[in-house]
């Protein structure tokens, strides 16, 4: 039976660590977090995602998953911890109050996880071991920065030890489903650390398995995401768009969808989520001559919240003293996740303009914040409330009715961002109803 330690218990790594450990390998999942390791041995798990719960419970069950604080020796190691980024100014400084998000020119991966990872593995190395980066990475980072770190142990790669890096690629809601069925791409620092990956993840992967090289790999993953902000850029430019010509952009989207070749995104309140707000720096950062449209359309998505502003101003007035419903806080729709979410970006603005914010996110009910109030019930945000705007695109949001809105808020004006309510019914039912992406 092969020992597997995955490092980071986070979004990739635990469902990682639970999978394996499902599928007959002796598992020792590492995080440096007390909390999250407490969690995980009082039979919870500190993330929401379908199933998980259940799959993480059966492997610590059989006993083939433990969790450990410190990196143990394994014969294959997966590195799944974040790579969060620094913000900072074209001049190094770091962002200062009163900045505009779109003024902040540029994001840099912070590598500090990755190498703390990869140095703790050092003294556990063996002959035969394989070592998996699956950390979404700038360009060439298994090649020129885990690579030296590891043959710190003495050991050569390539000759004593195998080393590939296999990008994760499963969309949030939906992960132990894509950690199945989803191509896997494994880049090797040589053609037999390729083959040592394809062997390790053939025992749960049912989608292909393509064998590349290392850093063609790390650019696969960065332009995945990249495409999809770019696209998602396109839609928000696209809304903004409809609103000053008179089109409900997104029935022009529908119609323009019908062409055999073009797949129009979704606008929305800008791009969250620790992926594609974050990997697309990664590439500006390496090569920033190279980038430019990378890199606006980064500042198209980071400024969406911004024209969201615009348009509950030109709706509501001046927010001062306002009280407004805010509904929806995480990045996406039908997720728990809050990490860069435009969303809070835009519940700070309205507050730093003076209104007075109650918010209600039914995935993260306790989330708490400085400057606004979170409540646990719908009902009483909208109690009082001069206006509803929202965010997310939650299915339990679509059921929302006017009638319960009539009987908590004082208000009648509701700012659909994400165009998902029935805007015929609130209109009849005596509301002034506006979405993003229409005049
Ligand atoms: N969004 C829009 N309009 C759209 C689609 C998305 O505004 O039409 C917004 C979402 O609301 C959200 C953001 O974009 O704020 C990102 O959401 P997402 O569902 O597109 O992607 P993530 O960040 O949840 O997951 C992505 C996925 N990548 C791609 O689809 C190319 C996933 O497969 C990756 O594994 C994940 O990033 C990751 O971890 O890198």
């Amino acid at each position: 039976m092969k020992t597997i330690c995955v490092l980071g218990l986070g979004y990739i790594g635990l469902p990682t660590a639970a999978m394996f450990a499902t599928h007959g390998f002796q598992v020792v999942g590492v995080d440096v977090n007390e909390s999250v390791l407490a969690t995980l041995n009082s039979g919870d798990i500190h993330i929401h995602e379908p199933g998980l719960k259940e799959l993480v419970h059966q492997a610590l069950v059989s006993k083939n998953l433990r969790v450990s604080g410190q990196t143990e020796q394994a014969e294959v190691f997966i590195i799944a911890v974040p790579t969060p980024f620094k913000e900072g100014r074209d001049n190094g400084g770091a962002p200062e109050q009163g900045d505009n998000i779109a003024d902040v020119d540029y994001k840099r991966a912070d590598m500090s996880f990755v190498i703390s990872a990869t140095e703790s593995i050092v003294p556990h190395i063996k002959p035969n071991d394989l070592i998996v980066l699956e950390s979404t990475s700038p360009p060439r980072t298994t090649v020129d920065q885990v690579k030296p770190i590891l043959e710190r142990s003495g050991l050569i790669a390539g000759k004593d030890f195998f080393l590939a890096y296999s990008p994760e690629r499963v969309l949030p809601g939906k992960i132990l489903q894509e950690l199945v069925q989803n191509a896997r791409v494994i880049g090797g620092i040589d053609a037999k650390s390729a083959e040592a990956g394809r062997e390790l993840y053939s025992a749960f992967v049912k989608g292909d398995i393509v064998l590349t090289d290392a850093t063609t790999a790390e650019m696969v993953k960065l332009m995945e995401n990249t495409s999809r902000d770019v696209n998602i850029a396109l839609a928000n430019e696209f809304s903004q768009l409809g609103d000053r010509f008179g089109v409900d952009m997104w029935g022009a989207i529908e119609i323009a969808n019908l062409h055999p070749r073009v797949d129009i995104l979704r606008p929305g309140p800008g791009v969250g989520g620790h992926c594609i707000s974050v990997d697309p720096w990664f590439l500006v950062e390496a090569a920033p001559d190279l980038t430019p449209l990378i890199r606006t359309a980064r500042q198209v998505n980071d400024s969406q919240p911004m024209y969201v502003m615009e348009l509950i101003r030109r709706t509501l007035g001046d927010p001062r003293g306002r009280r407004i419903a805010l509904l929806g806080l995480t990045y996406k729709s039908d997720v728990d996740d809050l990490r860069e979410s435009p969303s809070i970006t835009i519940a700070n603005l309205l507050v730093q303009a003076g209104a007075d914010i109650v918010a209600y996110e039914p995935f993260n009910p306790n989330a708490k914040f400085d400057h606004f109030r979170v409540v646990s019930r719908l009902e009483v945000a909208l109690s009082e409330a001069d206006a509803l705007i929202l965010l997310v695109a939650h299915k339990k949001f679509r059921s929302i009715k006017p009638s319960l809105a009539s009987r908590f808020m004082s208000g009648r004006i509701v700012v659909d961002i994400v165009n998902i309510l029935n805007h015929k019914e609130w209109k009849q039912a005596g509301f002034d109803i506006i979405k993003l992406g229409a005049k």
